[in-house]
Parts: C-alpha cells; structure tokens; sequence
C-alpha cells in the first residue's frame, strides 16, 4: 500500500550558519525525500512565536523563538511514504547528546536548542506547518 505524504522540514540557523544546508539535503535525498519545495528565509520573531505557539509555556519558548528568528533557515516540503515518522527518524533524538548514531541531530546538532532540524511530529501538523511556510 502506497501512503505518500509530506512533512515539513527545517534547517535551522545553526546549521546553516555553518553551511550544512547543502549536505543536509543531500542527505534527505540520498535517504529517497523528494524536495517539492524549498526556500532560505529569515523570519521575525513574531513569526517564530506563531510557528512554536504549541510551546508558549515551556520556560525555553523565549530563547527558542528568538533562536529561530536569529539567522537564516531553510524550509522544505518532504516528499516520501510515511514521510513524517521517516524525517523524524531521520533526525534522531531532540537532544542531539541521545541522538542515535546515522541520524541528522547526532552528527550535525551542538546542543538541546541547537539541534539544526525541525520536523513536523504528526500529519496533522504537518499540514498546518507546510501551510504555515508555502501558503501562497
Ligand atoms: P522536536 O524539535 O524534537 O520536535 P520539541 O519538543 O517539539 O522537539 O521542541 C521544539 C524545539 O525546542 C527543539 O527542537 C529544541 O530546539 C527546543 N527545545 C526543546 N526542549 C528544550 C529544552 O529543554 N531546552 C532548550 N530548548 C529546547
Ligand atoms: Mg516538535
């Protein structure tokens, strides 16, 4: 059975800020995502805090928006069967110290904040999240 969906994908300031984009991608790529749609973009804060309104309580909500909004990023649409749990794992662990090894996170991510991607956790949100970034 075929279950072709699409998640949301970031590249975050820290990662870009060190020219990994590009080999990030490929890594998406050789891992069989299609890219559907990408672009660099620098977001205000106010924006950041829309896109992580989910954790408005948490006491690194601040820090984490101010974060996202700091430098450029990279969005992308992903394309692949069971696209999102696919990324996800992917991207290994939010903190990159438990990520497994092969993932994004374990190689590339310095800390718990900075941990160079983003990935919709849910179809649901994925959908919210694509439309978020793409809706025009
Ligand atoms: P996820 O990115 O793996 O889905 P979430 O729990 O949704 O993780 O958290 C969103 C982002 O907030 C994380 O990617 C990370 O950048 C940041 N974050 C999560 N937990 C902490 C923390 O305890 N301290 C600082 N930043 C955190
Ligand atoms: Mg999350």
């Amino acid at each position: 059975m075929s279950n072709l969906e699409q998640t949301l994908s970031i590249i975050k300031p820290d990662a870009v800020e060190r020219n990994l984009d590009n080999e990030i991608k490929e890594i998406f790529k050789n891992k069989g995502f299609k890219i559907v749609d990408e672009k660099k973009i620098q977001i205000e804060k106010s924006e950041a805090e829309k896109f992580y309104k989910v954790h408005e309580t948490k006491p690194f909500y601040n820090d984490l928006c101010s974060y996202l909004s700091s430098g450029p990023i990279v969005v992308m649409i992903l394309e692949k069967e069971n696209a999102v749990i696919a990324n996800r794992e992917l991207m290994g662990a939010t903190n990159p110290t438990e990520a497994e090894e092969g993932t994004i996170r374990k190689k590339f991510g310095i800390s718990i904040d900075k941990n160079s991607v983003h990935g919709s956790d849910s179809i649901e949100n994925a959908k919210i999240e694509i439309e978020f970034f793409f809706k025009d």
